[in-house]
C-alpha cells in the first residue's frame, strides 16, 4: 500500500491522466484529496505508517477531536518547535557547496595540507549574508555582505570567516554588541528592519571616529551588490602561516570574484527590492543550475613581523588595511560553488562558522577584534542551535576523521564506544590520544608590557585610511559615496547627528564634506572634531574602486528582452543568440506569461510578466515591438518604467521601431548614450557590457 489515503473514483481519474500532481476530489465528495503515482509511505516519526493524514481523530463525524490521536499531536509539535532563534547578526544568508583548489603551494610558509597540496580539491560551504536584517528580510539592503568559508580540510575545518569590506566599524569586541544594538532596528519601535539609515546607527557612529574609513565602504556601492558571484570576500584581520620549523608570516586573505566587481545603483536597490526580494539568492540559485558555477580566487598577501613594524598604520588594529600596492596579492588557489544545498534549514541555517576553527600550520594575530570574536561564535551557536553537539550535525562535522573524550549532552547523535572516556588512559587501544606531531600548535611569542584596559597608540589614527579609500575612487564613485551619505543622514532626525558626521568628514576629504552638507542644507560647515593626528596622504589605491574592476564581458549577467504580440522574430532570435553567445542569461518579458504570438505566427511564452519583472531586475535590455505592441505599452506604466528605470540605471537599451516608439513615451532622448538599434547585435552587446557612466549627469542630481 503506497498511497496514504483513501483512493476513490476521482483517484482513478487523476491516475488515468498520468499527473502526479492533480489535485482531486476523494471518496464522498470533497472529503480527501490525494495524487496519483507510487510513492513511499508516509509514517510518523516512529516509522508508523499513517492511513490518513487529513483527518483527525474525532469521536464521531461532527465530533470533537480526541486526545488519542498521537498522529496529529505528533505533527503539530513537531510543527510548533520547527523555528530556532536566528543569527543575531547575518541572519538572512544563502549558501552552497563546492570547492577550493590549491594552485600555488604555501609549504614554505605553513604545514597546513590545504595550502600545500597543489591540486587536491577541498570541500567548502559558503555562506553570504547581509547583517542588520532579520532572516525574512530582503536582500538587498545597503549593507555589508558575510563572505565565510567552510573549509572540510584533511586536518580538520578551518573556517574563514569574512565580509565582503576588507576593514571593520570598530577595533575592540567590547564595543560589537553596542554597535550591533545601534544598527539593528531601534528597540522602542521596532524599525527600520536592515537599514542604517536611523538616529541610533549615525548617533553611535558619529561618536566612534574609528568607524570612519569603514563608513567610506558601507556608504560606496560595495554595500548594494549586483550579485553575490561578483563581491570580494576578505578575511579582514591579519592571521599567521606557520611552517614547519615553527617560523611564522602573517597573511591576510582575499576572495577575487572571477566576474569581476559590479554594484548597482541605489535607487536600483530600492526597486529590487520590491520587485524580487529573494534578487540575489535567487541569482545564485539559478547561476548554480544552470552550470554556470560562481567562482573565486583566494588571494594571500605575505609579511613578516619586521616588515610589518615599518607600515605607518597598525595591521593588528581591523579599521585599517594593507594597500596592495604597499603588499601585493599572490593568487594561491580557486573556490567553485558548483552546488545548492538540498535542504535550506539543514545546511543554511545549521552551519556554525567559528573563526576559532583553525588547523595547524595557522595561527591568530593580537588583533583584538578577532581575539573577541574567538569568544563569541560557539557561545552564540550553544544558544542558537541548541546543544553542545552541533558539531555532529553534516553540514558542520569535519570530513577528516574526528575523535576525543567530549561526552553527552543533549542531542547527542554519535554513540560513543567502549570504557575509556578521558585522556591519559591506557585501557582501551583505540582510545584517541594527543597527536604530539602533527596536532595543532600556538605559535610560541614573548608577550609583554603592563596590563590594563587600554588601546595601543598606534590604533589612534582614524582618518588617513578614510581619506585613502575616498580619494582612490573615480568621480562617480565619489558622487555615489556622497549621495549615499545625503540620503542616509537625511533619515537621521536629530540635527546634531548629522552635524557630528560632517564635522568628521572634514578630516577625510573638505569637499566631500561641503558637498554633504549642501546635500542636507545645512547652513554652515560644522566643526571638524578634534583630533591629535594630523591626516596623511596616502598613495591613492585604484585596487579600492569597483568600476576599474568591472569586467568587460555579459558573462554571469543577464539580458531582458520586452515582446508583444506581433514583435519581429527575427529580431528576438538575433538579440537571444548575441546575448547567449556572449555568455548573458535571457529572460523573456511580455505583458502575457502564457503565450506571446510573433510576426512569423510562432508562439513563444515568457519568463516574467511585465508588471512582475521589471527592468531592474537585468544588466542591459532590448525592447522589440510591434507597431500596435508599442501603441498599447505605451499606456501602460509598467512598460513605461521598464524603460524610464532601464535608462535612469545606466543600462544598454536595445530598440526596434517599435522600441523607439516605447523609448519616446517613457522621454528618454532619442540620442541618448547606451541606445542602440537592436538590429545592430555586435553594439547592443558591447554597450550592454558595461554601465553607461557617461549618462549619470542627465538622469541624476547627486550629490
Ligand atoms: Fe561576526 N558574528 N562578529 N564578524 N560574523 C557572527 O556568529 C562577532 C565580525 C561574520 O554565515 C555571529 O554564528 C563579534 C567581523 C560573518 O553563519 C556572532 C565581532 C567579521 C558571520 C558574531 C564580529 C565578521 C558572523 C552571529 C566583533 C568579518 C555570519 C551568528 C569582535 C571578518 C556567519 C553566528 C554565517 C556571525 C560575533 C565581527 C563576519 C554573534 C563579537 C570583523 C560572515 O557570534
Amino acid at each position: 500500500m503506497t498511497k496514504a489515503t483513501k483512493q476513490g473514483d476521482s483517484g482513478k481519474r487523476a491516475a488515468d491522466a498520468g499527473t502526479d500532481d492533480a489535485n482531486h476530489v476523494g471518496e464522498g465528495g470533497e472529503l480527501h484529496q490525494t495524487a496519483s503515482g507510487e510513492h513511499p509511505p508516509l509514517t510518523t516519526n516512529q516509522g508508523v505508517a499513517v492511513s490518513d493524514d487529513q483527518n483527525s481523530l474525532r469521536a464521531h463525524p461532527r465530533g470533537p477531536t480526541l486526545l488519542e490521536d498521537f498522529i496529529l499531536r505528533e505533527k503539530i509539535t513537531h510543527f510548533d518547535h520547527e523555528r530556532i532563534p536566528e543569527r543575531i547578526v547575518h541572519a538572512r544568508g544563502a549558501a552552497a557547496h563546492g570547492y577550493f583548489e590549491l594552485t600555488q603551494s604555501l609549504s614554505k610558509y605553513t604545514t597546513a595540507k590545504v595550502l600545500t597540496e597543489v591540486g587536491v580539491k577541498t570541500p567548502v560551504f559558503t555562506r553570504f549574508s547581509t547583517v542588520a536584517g532579520g532572516a525574512g528580510s530582503v536582500d538587498t539592503p545597503r549593507d555589508v555582505r558575510g563572505f565565510a568559508v567552510k573549509l572540510y580540510t584533511k586536518d580538520g575545518n578551518w573556517d574563514l570567516v569574512g565580509n565582503n569590506i576588507p576593514v571593520f566599524f570598530i577595533q575592540d569586541a567590547i564595543k560589537f554588541p553596542d554597535l550591533v544594538h545601534a544598527v539593528k532596528m531601534e528597540p522602542d519601535r521596532g524599525f527600520p528592519q536592515s537599514a542604517t539609515a536611523h538616529d541610533t546607527f549615525w548617533d553611535f557612529i558619529s561618536l566612534t571616529p574609528e568607524a570612519m574609513h569603514m563608513v567610506m565602504w558601507i556608504m560606496s556601492d560595495r554595500t548594494i551588490p549586483r550579485s553575490l558571484r561578483m563581491v570580494e570576500g576578505f578575511g579582514v584581520h591579519s592571521f599567521r602561516l606557520v611552517n614547519a620549523a615553527g617560523d611564522s608570516t602573517f597573511v591576510k586573505f582575499h576572495w577575487r570574484p572571477k566576474l569581476g566587481l559590479q554594484s548597482t545603483i541605489w535607487d536600483e536597490a530600492v526597486k529590487i527590492a520590491g520587485a524580487d526580494p529573494d534578487f540575489h539568492r535567487r541569482d545564485m540559485f539559478e547561476a548554480i543550475a544552470a552550470g554556470q558555477y560562481p567562482e573565486w580566487d583566494l588571494a594571500v598577501q605575505l609579511f613578516t613581523e619586521e616588515q610589518a613594524e615599518r607600515f605607518e598604520f597598525d595591521h593588528l588594529d581591523a579599521t585599517k588595511l594593507i594597500p596592495e600596492e604597499m603588499v601585493p596579492l599572490q593568487v594561491v588557489g580557486r573556490m567553485v560553488l558548483d552546488r545548492w544545498p538540498d535542504n535550506f534549514f539543514a545546511e543554511t541555517e545549521q552551519v556554525a562558522f567559528c573563526p576559532s576553527h583553525l588547523v595547524p600550520g595557522l595561527d591568530f594575530s593580537n588583533d583584538p577584534l578577532l581575539q573577541g570574536r574567538l569568544f563569541s561564535y560557539l557561545d552564540t551557536q550553544l544558544s542558537r542551535l541548541g546543544s553542545p553537539n552541533f558539531h555532529n550535525l553534516p553540514i558542520n562535522a569535519p570530513k577528516c576523521p574526528f575523535a576525543n573524550h567530549q561526552r553527552d549532552g543533549h542531542m547527542q547523535t554519535g554513540i560513543p564506544r567502549g570504557r575509556v572516556a578521558y585522556e591519559p588512559s591506557s585501557l582501551q587501544s583505540d582510545s584517541p590520544r594527543e597527536a604530539a606531531t602533527h596536532g595543532f600548535r600556538s605559535v610560541p611569542r614573548i608577550e609583554q608590557g603592563e596590563r590594563g584596559r587600554v588601546r595601543a597608540a598606534s590604533f589612534a589614527d582614524h582618518y588617513t585610511q578614510a581619506r585613502l579609500f575616498y580619494r582612490s575612487q573615480t568621480p562617480y564613485e565619489q558622487a555615489h559615496i556622497a549621495s549615499a551619505l545625503v540620503f542616509e543622514l537625511s533619515k537621521v532626525d536629530h540635527v546634531h547627528v548629522r552635524e557630528a558626521m560632517v564635522g568628521h568628514l572634514r578630516h577625510i576629504d573638505e569637499p566631500l564634506a561641503k558637498r554633504v552638507a549642501d546635500g542636507l542644507g545645512l547652513e554652515e560647515l560644522p566643526p571638524a572634531p578634534a583630533s591629535s593626528r594630523p591626516v596623511q596622504d596616502m598613495a591613492p589605491s585604484p585596487a579600492l574602486q569597483i568600476i576599474g574592476k568591472m569586467k568587460d564581458t555579459l558573462e554571469g549577467r543577464s539580458v531582458g528582452i520586452l515582446i508583444t504580440d506581433g514583435s519581429d522574430a527575427k529580431a528576438l532570435a538575433a538579440v537571444k543568440e548575441a546575448s547567449v553567445a556572449a555568455g548573458a542569461s535571457v529572460k523573456i518579458v511580455a505583458p502575457k506569461v502564457g503565450g506571446t504570438k510573433l510576426s512569423d505566427g510562432e508562439t513563444v511564452s515568457a519568463d516574467g510578466q511585465l508588471a512582475g519583472t521589471p527592468s531592474v531586475l537585468f544588466d542591459a535590455v532590448a525592447i522589440l515591438l510591434s507597431e500596435d505592441g508599442a501603441k498599447r505599452l505605451s499606456k501602460e506604466a509598467a512598460a513605461v518604467d521598464f524603460v524610464r528605470d532601464a535608462f535612469g540605471h545606466l543600462k544598454a537599451i536595445g530598440v526596434d521601431s517599435g522600441g523607439r516608439a516605447l523609448q519616446k513615451a517613457a522621454g528618454v532622448p532619442t540620442d541618448a548614450a547606451g541606445v542602440v538599434a537592436a538590429d545592430d547585435v555586435t553594439r547592443f552587446i558591447s554597450a550592454a557590457k558595461t554601465r553607461v557612466w557617461d549618462r549619470e549627469a542627465s538622469v541624476r542630481t547627486l550629490a
